[in-house]
């Protein structure tokens, strides 16, 4: 296992020589999004001045137009991943339609990602984060996005909170990199991160219980029956995060409202789910695995349920009975 502190540049290069036949591509894939995720991080630790120096749609003090956060992270990731050259097509949640760039049309990945996710805590100095999930292109058209999360090369999501975090798994685990800020570097904190087989907390937003099937509040009653204890930030990337590192389980569950429930599979749900099956915990809709999910069209939304195994087996017997 490679040794805690060890920068996240060495981590993939190591990673890389692992695999003889490996030409290099996700490396430079990989090293395009941390690259990209040192600006947004260094954006969002600016917010709060953003407010003081000038509103969006206003301009600053230097007469500068100021943009929104997100719009800011969606052009740094389309900046960084175009100009890597790695990706044939990029998808983003701010984006209607996936963009083809040109200096990727060599590229053998497409990227799908959420450049800022958890927007409505922006605001108040909450945790937010970016997320990440790489295919294999196979025609070179907007289709290719229509891939079980099964399939994903890599998949992973950086975190803006006390500290900077990267945490990602290229399909052998799944390791968590702190951006140690006196030396701009990424460094290995959470090596072979795994989820303990039962938690002790639940994480919903249980302001929709009454819009929720019966299945399912009889399993959140039973959890609290249990004694499991309550933590909801609204961030998927900080629920996902600490379900990761704590166990349980987090959901964000269809109701009679959102039928179809409100996170998306391609950016959100997919990736997050590949990060908590390498880690040893489960994902599902309620009935089967999100990673099985042949994906329809590009902003496909899905219920979503991630946590340990004794959480996620007790959910799907709740919910098939
Ligand atoms: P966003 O992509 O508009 O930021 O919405 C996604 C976020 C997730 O981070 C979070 O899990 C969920 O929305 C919270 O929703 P709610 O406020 O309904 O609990
Ligand atoms: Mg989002």
């Amino acid at each position: 296992m490679a040794k805690i502190g060890t920068d996240l540049n060495s981590f993939i290069l190591e990673e890389e020589r692992k695999h003889p036949d490996a030409t290099g591509s996700l490396t430079m894939a990989l090293m395009a999004i941390e690259a990209a995720a040192k600006k947004i991080a260094s954006h969002v630790r600016r917010a709060g001045l953003a407010d003081i120096l000038g509103k969006a749609g206003t301009t600053n003090v230097q007469g500068e137009e100021v943009q929104k956060l997100d719009v800011i992270s969606n052009n740094i990731m389309i900046e960084h991943l175009s100009a890597c050259g790695e990706f044939f097509a990029l998808a983003s949640e701010e984006l209607d339609e996936a963009i083809f760039p040109e200096e990727g049309k060599n590229g053998k990945y497409i990227i799908a990602f959420d450049p800022l996710d958890g927007s409505s805590n922006i605001d108040v100095n909450v945790s937010i984060g970016t997320i990440f999930s790489i295919q294999r292109k196979i025609n070179g058209t907007q289709e290719d996005f229509l891939q079980e999360g099964k399939n994903q090369i890599a998949a992973g999501y950086v975190i803006y909170g006390s500290s900077t975090m990267l945490v990602y798994s290229t399909g052998s685990g799944v390791n968590g990199f702190t951006l140690d800020p006196s030396v701009g570097m990424f460094l290995l904190s959470h090596p072979d991160i795994k989820l303990p087989e039962k938690g002790k907390i639940y994480s919903l937003n249980e302001s929709n219980y009454k819009k929720w099937d019966e299945p399912l509040r009889k399993y959140v009653d039973h959890l609290k029956d249990e004694g499991y204890t309550a933590r909801y930030i609204g961030s998927m990337v900080a629920d996902v995060h600490r379900t990761l590192i704590k166990g349980g389980m987090f959901g964000y569950p269809a109701d009679k409202k959102n039928v179809n429930g409100k996170l998306r599979l391609l950016y959100e749900a997919s990736p997050m789910a590949f990060l908590i099956e390498q880690a040893g915990g489960k994902s599902s809709t309620g009935k089967d695995s999100i990673l099985d999910i042949k994906p329809e069209k590009l902003h496909q939304r899905v219920p979503v349920f991630l946590g340990s195994k004794y959480e996620m087996d007790l959910l799907e017997k709740y919910m098939n009975e």
